[in-house]
């Protein structure tokens, strides 16, 4: 009888102490769809060592980089769900789950990045994480990702007449489709790993990005104008599953989120570098940069995508207002 409660007891506590180390430690996975040395790629490992250093290696994050565990859409669903627990993601594709979020995707809303991380920073900061929050998907820190701008193989875009049918590869997002619809060009939704090809082979026309982008995937081997509109500047974010989250205790959140906003720094640090650098090296292997003086055109062109937005969203005005209004 005794033998028997004592095996039982042993076994009861060798189920607790299984338990416990579940409950504690933890394994974590993460997204990132760019390749090695890019500088979110280089902050996204930094944020997995600091996470190991400040948590005492109770929290290991394992990073998979270069989109290998799928494309952003399947990543951003993955983090929702609990499927993967970290992601560096784009706030363009997080847009047509999270209304709020989608408020950065209006063409032309920052005036410039400055503008955007004030916003951020404040009371839209706010709006948008806790609309992000309550959809799975948690923003711990922002990562900065320049401006958007035109290329393509065989002119220069100097006004949306330029872009009238013209196949533009866009993101996933319906109001990038509608920004190119609105000047008359054709937008093609893709994933970001197929724009190479299809840039090459003339599926596509053209298509959109950052400076560091454009460089780091070759595209610039095969759309030689680079044309500066500049009309999205879209914040990234290293972004966490909700529940993981708040399944943490106060003082673990606050290393994690600690571990994120130093993260963060490295990475914007390394931004501005890499944006000369990219835009260096391509110009140097020949790329036509197209200037773009006055802008006007291409944010009257866009104006009725925030239209479509507020019609959709139109308790979202004050958030744009208050966008509008930050200094
Ligand atoms: C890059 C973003 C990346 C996007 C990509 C794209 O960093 O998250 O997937 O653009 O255009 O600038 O798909």
């Amino acid at each position: 009888m005794y033998r028997t409660f004592g095996r039982l007891a042993l076994g009861a506590v060798t189920a607790l102490s299984l338990m416990t180390s579940v409950a504690t430690a933890a394994d974590w996975r993460g997204w990132n769809i760019h390749t090695e040395g890019y500088p979110n790629t280089v902050a996204m490992e930094r944020f997995a060592d600091l996470l190991a250093e400040k948590t005492n290696g109770e929290v290991k994050l394992k990073m998979f980089h270069g989109g290998t565990l799928g494309s952003q859409p399947d990543a951003i669903e993955q983090v929702r769900l609990g499927g993967l627990q970290i992601g560096n993601f784009n706030l363009g594709p997080v847009g047509p789950i999270a209304s709020e979020a989608n408020v950065v995707s209006l063409p032309f809303i920052f005036k410039d990045v400055g503008h955007m991380f004030r916003v951020l920073g404040g009371e839209g900061g706010k709006a948008i994480s806790d609309g992000m929050a309550a959809k799975g998907i948690m923003p711990l820190a922002w990562f900065d990702a320049g401006a958007r701008s035109f290329y393509n193989p065989d002119k220069p875009i100097k006004t949306p007449a330029d872009v009238a049918g013209m196949k533009v590869r866009v993101m996933n997002n319906n109001l990038y489709s509608g920004m190119i619809a609105e000047m008359g060009g054709n937008p093609s939704p893709m994933a970001f790993a197929e724009v190479y090809q299809a840039l090459k082979t003339g599926v596509v026309d053209g298509a959109e990005n950052n400076w560091p982008s454009y460089e780091s995937t070759g595209h610039y081997e095969v759309a030689g104008y680079y044309s500066l509109s500049q009309h999205l500047i879209i914040p990234e974010c290293i972004c966490i599953n909700t529940d993981t989250f708040n399944a943490l205790s106060d003082d673990m959140q606050m290393k994690v989120k600690a571990a994120a906003l130093e993260a963060a720094a490295v990475q914007r640090y390394l931004w501005t570098l890499r944006e000369a650098s990219s835009r260096e090296k391509v110009e140097e292997s020949g790329v036509k940069t197209n200037e773009i003086a006055d802008k006007g055109p291409f944010q009257e062109a866009m104006a009725p995508v925030y239209d479509a937005y507020l019609a959709e969203n139109p308790d979202l005005k004050p958030l744009v207002e208050l966008i509008k209004a930050t200094e």
